[in-house]
């Protein structure tokens, strides 16, 4: 039984065995939650990206899919980064945005993480419209088949949150 919880903040302040991170494919770094990821973990877990586009990934991580690395000086075990599509007006990439969440929660029941904390993956940069982001992250957590305990979305301002929790509810 997972349970899913929302929390307003940071997410590299959260105390879990995996935290999510909203990459790009090159799983170099960037802005948003990638950035804060990198500048908090610190260099260990681009150490780990480095290494894993010099093998298996060497043409990036696709989008949808999940990889994990080391979660260098975070509060957890691993980082587990996935790739969001592109919020597109005249194309529906919403099974790829779901795919995020089942391809993350697929990998951490590979790790045997428990608690797994997630941002609205493609709600930033990415420019999808929150409300429909929450849908889909909300729906696809509550349908996989996941050994987690705890999801928990972590929603950094409080537009992000209602979004969630009109969701949850
Ligand atoms: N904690 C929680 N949520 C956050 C944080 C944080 N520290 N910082 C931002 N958010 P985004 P995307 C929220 O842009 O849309 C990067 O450059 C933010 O307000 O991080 O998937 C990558 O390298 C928004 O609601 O991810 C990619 O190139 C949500 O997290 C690209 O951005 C996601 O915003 C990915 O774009």
């Amino acid at each position: 039984m997972t349970t899913i919880t929302l929390v307003q903040g940071d997410i590299t302040e959260q105390s879990v065995d995996a935290v999510v991170n909203a990459a790009n494919s090159s799983l170099l770094g960037g802005g948003g939650v990638d950035g804060a990821i990198h500048r908090r973990g610190g260099p260990a877990i681009l150490e780990d990206c480095r290494r894993l586009r010099a093998g298996h990934y060497g043409k990036g991580l696709p989008t949808g899919r999940a990889v994990a690395t080391t979660a260098g000086d975070l509060d957890a075990r691993w980082v587990i980064h996935t790739v969001g599509p592109v919020y597109s007006a005249s194309e529906d990439r919403s099974a790829l945005l779901a795919s995020c969440y089942r391809e993350s929660l697929r990998v951490a029941d590979e790790l045997g993480a428990r608690t797994v904390a997630f941002p609205a993956v493609s709600a930033g940069v990415y420019g999808w419209p929150m409300d429909d982001a929450a849908r889909i992250a909300v729906r696809t957590v509550r349908e996989a088949e996941t050994d987690a305990e705890e999801v928990r979305f972590v929603l950094f301002d409080e537009e992000a949150y209602d979004a969630f929790a009109r969701q949850v509810r």
